[in-house]
């Protein structure tokens, strides 16, 4: 069994004007296909570590780096699609809300967290929001195509959303200005679709 490129549960210009269709079309169709040609290429001949790519990133540490880098780049491009959408913009609610609150104050310290942490990260990586082992929510950032559901991961947890960046996610449109990048994605989080991933991670 192979890995495959999920499909977009949108348009690709749906996320405009905050991320332009060009930069989704390549990012979907080229960069994150080329994730998932060169991870199972790296599994060839393992046909025991393809079940579940959850659990091929779980235990990262046991696999060489094509894996790492082309199984993390499958899981966390796969996740940032679904919690984009379009017109979702708003913010949280409910629990996850409620959640939010308690650990960072406001959700609006949330936002500044989690684009301090992609603003800062040098070179290219990811910014995370994710549920720690106690249920915590916690904010970290992760070098190239790791998350923290890696074993290797500095901060652990179970990612409930994802921002890339890299700079195919933004350099099209923002070209070197990643903080204006960060500023406009809460205009396209499906927070409903974070609100799910957080409930599972409970
Ligand atoms: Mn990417």
């Amino acid at each position: 069994m192979a890995f495959e490129l999920p499909a977009l549960h949108y348009a690709t210009d749906a996320l405009e004007p905050h991320i332009d269709k060009t930069t989704m079309e390549i990012h979907h169709d080229k960069h994150h296909q080329a994730y998932v040609t060169n991870l199972n290429k790296a599994l060839e001949g393992k046909p025991e570590a393809t079940a579940k790519i959850e659990d091929v990133v779980k235990n990262i540490s046991k696999f060489p780096a094509a894996v790492r880098n082309n199984g993390g780049g499958h899981y966390n491009h796969s996740l940032f699609w679904n919690i984009l959408g379009p017109n979702k913009g708003g913010e949280p609610t409910g629990d996850l809300a409620k959640a939010i609150n308690e650990t960072f104050g406001s959700f609006a310290e949330l936002k500044t967290k989690l684009q301090e942490a992609g603003a800062t990260r040098f070179g290219s990586g990811w910014a995370w929001l994710s549920v720690s082992a106690d249920k915590k929510l916690q904010v970290s950032s992760t070098p190239n195509q790791d998350n923290p559901l890696m074993d290797i991961a500095e901060v652990k947890g179970t990612p409930i959303l994802g921002i890339d960046v890299w700079e195919h996610a933004y350099y099209l449109k923002y070209q070197n200005k990643r903080p204006d990048y960060l500023a406009a994605i809460w205009n396209v989080i499906n927070w409903d679709a974070v609100a799910e991933l957080y409930k599972k991670a409970l």
